[in-house]
């Protein structure tokens, strides 16, 4: 069956969004690396990696349901920190406003009584309750060790251990 118009364009719009994501979590893997902070460079790739995949995800579900992809442009992610406090901090607002747009595409996709779309997107729902949680662990462990130069040399190396999970998760 072939999805509403009103609902091709708004997953194309939250494919530009996780792109945007992507972009904004390189900038700052960049801020870390130039910052000597190595192993939170490395988690930042990881969760570029993970927004693409995210993209890709809603990218070929459209192309698998015969409709077209219209990528968008995107814009250049803010590059100027204070700590990494500030960057995850940062990410907690950026990734609740991803929520807000994945929970109106799933409210469009229930008044539409598109199924697919429905299943799609809930696996998103989880995910961003995953990253949220995520975010926070690491601010309240960033808020914990304040600015104690070990401390936060101990975390960078702990940060260097993550790995890409399953399909983006
Ligand atoms: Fe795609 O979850 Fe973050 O933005």
């Amino acid at each position: 069956m072939a999805m509403k118009q009103h609902l091709v364009d708004a997953f194309n719009a939250q494919i530009q969004a996780e792109f945007q994501s992507a972009y904004v979590y390189l900038g700052m893997a960049a801020w870390f690396t130039e910052n000597n902070l190595p192993g939170f460079a490395q988690w930042m790739r990881v969760q570029w990696e993970e927004e693409t995949q995210h993209a890709m995800k809603l990218y070929d579900f459209l192309h698998n349901r015969g409709e077209n992809v219209t990528l968008r442009p995107l814009t250049a992610p803010g590059g100027s920190y204070t700590s990494a406090l500030d960057v995850f901090e940062h990410v907690h607002s950026h990734e609740q406003s991803i929520t807000a747009s994945i929970n109106a595409l799933y409210e469009l996709a229930l008044t539409e009584k598109d199924l697919p779309s429905q299943i799609v997107l809930q696996w998103f729902i989880n995910e961003q309750v995953e990253e949220e949680a995520l975010v926070i662990e690491i601010i309240e462990r960033l808020k914990l060790v304040g600015s104690d130069g070990p401390s936060i040399y101990l975390l960078d190396r702990q940060m260097a251990t993550r790995t890409p999970g399953p399909e983006g998760a």
